[in-house]
């Protein structure tokens, strides 16, 4: 090997980083777990606190469910509201002119970009939209966006007057989101009329009629829609550009302010509007105030909820709440990117991920940072569009997911050398481990060998990083997560719920709350308890496998559960299983994970017909619509089998092990004894479709 395995941050970096040696993380590491309240308390003075938290109060919790129920409170007393700590304290201080978004739209020509005060005043006028329509602190409100300015504007009107939001990615199917309105209960919801992607249109009003009335169905109504004229904006802007009128150079304009929607696309026209249920974004914020006084909610009231795949199938409902998940978005963000003012960063997650909540949304703001939002994908208008919009807005740090560079990876170095990228600093890796390879195109070719790669990771449920290299002091090693965050203790167990100490291999687990983390999912605190606190009592489970190396690295190897990740999607083989199996032609179904060079992971599907039911290339196309409907597009299986017969143990369980086994087409399939009928086994090897 002539390469060194470890790979130190740039010293120009390192010299003014807000991290900039290890001993100065171990000794802050140390004071975050042994004194969590000294710790805090400067991060906690930053912001605006309407009631301090009660003496004594700082932090209380239980994580072992043999001493009674699982709870999490930091800031016990305190009152304050997270939309006012983001937007008007950065006004007051003077700053409201500074660009807390450029937005880029999926068409390079349309962009736009709006200051903190705009947004204020933008966030204002929606909460007073909201209260307008019977919303009130503590009602959830669904939303279903595509990436533009007024998705961050719903949610912060959301949280000025103490309302939950519920983001459904704007991927997911109808029936989804029908799914999530009912489960959330969610008064309003809040859409757009229509998303271009790259080439193809999406009309998301049409998925949320769909969704509003199977939940209606199922006895939820949601009382209002409100709809955003995204692409009648879009058209008439591009009309007027065509007659001369350049777009995006009207500084604080936000998008918002945009065409009143009477002049929009035949896909527009298209939209229908239920009367006295569907309202157009802009007519109701036509005679909004611009300001509207935040409702004071305590520190552990919720602040959204957002839905994640459960390894049961139903998804579950992540409750996050105030004063912690501020604290924490706030402190992640600046030290792993280490953010100083005047940088520019860019997030690619979208808010339908908590990704895009935390690090689009929250831990931006909380910074006073100026951010670029993008709409569009990594390969429209040209496979270099990443690249360009680096350059356009000299972005310093950049945050993205394995699986698109290893997309981007594909077409070579080509598209990366017609640009310069000389603004990165920091590069980040999130929701999947990274291969090495990967790890270095991006230290390489995207950071010139000059950026420091902070791989992250963490889920939905921790609110923010808990493992991440610093990029001022960690050394690198591709594909290590590294080191725990401020206030993280990580601990790894054995099958028997021992503590491995040292080198060695486990499962993923934290013995202590940090502030950020998730207090339930919504409505069934029980299913919260066990699903996170019951296979190791006095730890809360991540469900990933970790191994700790010689020098104490932490490296994520990946789910110990029924759990897969698709280019990042974090979905359960129970759900895509059940979808399947509804078909009138299927008995049975059965699906894993199979590795893919660009995806991460895939689905591989193995399915038992009826009787008398053919399978056949019909069938398949129907399954792979079926999943496609039901689930959303990223959900795509990549090979449906058939299998007349799945690998069970006398006791009627699937061995999973031996299905992963096939979709590999690896012959070892390992001790087979307890299966109730080894013939099954060769069969489904001589089963295996030539695409596979
Ligand atoms: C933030 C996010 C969570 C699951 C998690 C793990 C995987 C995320 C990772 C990573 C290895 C990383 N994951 N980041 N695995 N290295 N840097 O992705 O949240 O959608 O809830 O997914 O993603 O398996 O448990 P979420």
């Amino acid at each position: 090997m002539d390469k060194p395995a470890v790979y130190a941050p740039n010293p120009k970096l390192a010299k003014n980083a807000h991290i900039s040696s290890m001993a100065q993380y171990k000794e802050m590491y140390a004071k975050s777990i042994d004194k969590p309240e000294e710790f805090w308390l400067p991060v906690y003075k930053q912001f605006h606190w309407e009631t301090p938290y009660t003496p004594g109060k700082f932090l209380s919790y239980n994580f072992d469910t043999e001493k009674g129920p699982v709870e999490i409170k930091w800031l016990d007393g305190a009152t304050t509201n997270v939309c006012y700590n983001l937007l008007d304290r950065t006004v007051r201080c003077g700053n409201g002119d500074r660009i807390a978004y450029y937005w880029e739209g999926n068409d390079p020509e349309d962009y736009s970009r709006i200051t903190y005060k705009k947004l204020l005043q933008e966030v204002c006028r929606f909460a007073n939209v909201l209260k307008d329509h019977g919303v009130q602190k503590g009602d959830r409100v669904a939303i279903y966006m595509p990436m533009v300015l007024e998705v961050v504007i719903a949610m912060l009107a959301c949280s000025r007057i103490g309302a939950v939001h519920a983001i459904t990615f704007a991927g997911f199917s109808s029936d989804s989101l029908a799914e999530r309105i009912l489960d959330s209960k969610s008064k309003l919801l809040v859409t757009a009329d229509c998303v271009m992607r790259g080439e193809k249109l999406i009309c998301l009003k049409d998925i949320c009629d769909t969704a509003m009335d199977r939940a209606a169905e199922q006895g939820h109504v949601v009382e209002c829609c409100i709809v955003v004229e995204h692409l009648a904006r879009l058209n008439a802007t591009l009309n007027a550009q065509d007659n001369g009128h350049a777009n995006g150079t009207n500084g604080t304009n936000g998008n918002s302010n945009g065409t009143n929607g009477t002049n929009g696309s035949a896909a527009y026209k298209k939209v229908d509007m239920k009367e006295d249920r569907d309202f157009w974004w802009t007519e109701e914020m036509e005679d909004a105030p611009s300001s509207c006084y935040p409702v004071w909610v305590s520190a552990e009231d919720p602040l959204f909820m957002l839905y994640t795949s459960g390894s049961t199938g139903k998804p579950k409902g992540v409750l996050h709440t105030t004063g912690g998940y501020l604290m924490y978005a706030a402190t992640t963000f600046k030290y792993v990117f280490d953010y100083k003012p005047n940088d520019v960063y860019w997030c690619t997650a979208d808010v339908g991920w908590i990704t895009g909540h935390t690090y689009v949304v929250y831990g931006p703001l909380a910074n006073g940072a100026t951010s670029v939002i993008f709409e569009g994908t990594p390969f429209y208008p040209g496979n270099d569009r990443y690249w360009s919009v680096i350059d356009k807005y000299k972005v310093s740090q950049f945050y993205t997911a394995p699986t698109a560079i290893r997309s981007l990876m594909k077409f070579g170095d080509e598209p990366v050398l017609k640009h310069s990228l000389a603004s990165l600093k920091v590069l980040g890796s999130v929701g999947e481990p990274i291969n090495p390879e990967a790890w270095l195109w991006y230290y390489k070719m995207i950071g010139k060998e000059e950026c420091s790669i902070v791989d992250t990771f963490w889920q939905t449920e921790t609110g923010g990083h808990v493992l991440t290299p610093l990029p001022g002091c960690t050394p690198m090693k591709p594909g290590a997560a590294s080191f725990p965050f401020f206030g993280v203790q990580p601990v790894l167990l054995d099958e028997a719920g021992k503590v491995v100490e040292g080198p060695g291999e486990g499962y993923l687990v934290f013995n202590r709350p940090w502030p950020g983390m998730m207090r339930t999912l919504f409505g069934n605190h029980e299913r919260f308890q066990q699903v996170y606190f019951s296979r190791f009592p006095g730890y809360y489970c991540t469900g990933d496998g970790a191994r700790r190396d010689e020098d104490g690295y932490l490296w994520v190897t990946g789910r110990v559960d029924d759990m897969l990740n698709v280019s990042g999607h974090l979905m359960s083989t129970a759900e895509v299983e059940s979808v399947l199996v509804e078909h009138a032609s299927v008995s049975e179904a059965a699906v894993v994970s199979r590795p893919h060079p660009v995806k991460g992971e895939c689905l591989y599907c193995f399915v038992t017909p009826n009787e008398g039911a053919v399978f056949d290339k019909k069938l398949t196309d129907e399954l792979k619509k079926q999943v496609r409907e039901r689930i959303g597009p990223f959900a795509m299986p990549e090979v449906i089998q058939n299998a007349p017969g799945l690998p069970k143990t006398r006791s009627g369980k699937i061995m999973r092990r031996v299905l992963r086994k096939v979709a590999l087409n690896d012959r070892d399939v390992g001790d087979i004894s307890t299966l109730a009928d080894e013939g099954v086994v060769d069969q489904l090897f001589a089963n295996r479709p030539p695409e596979a």
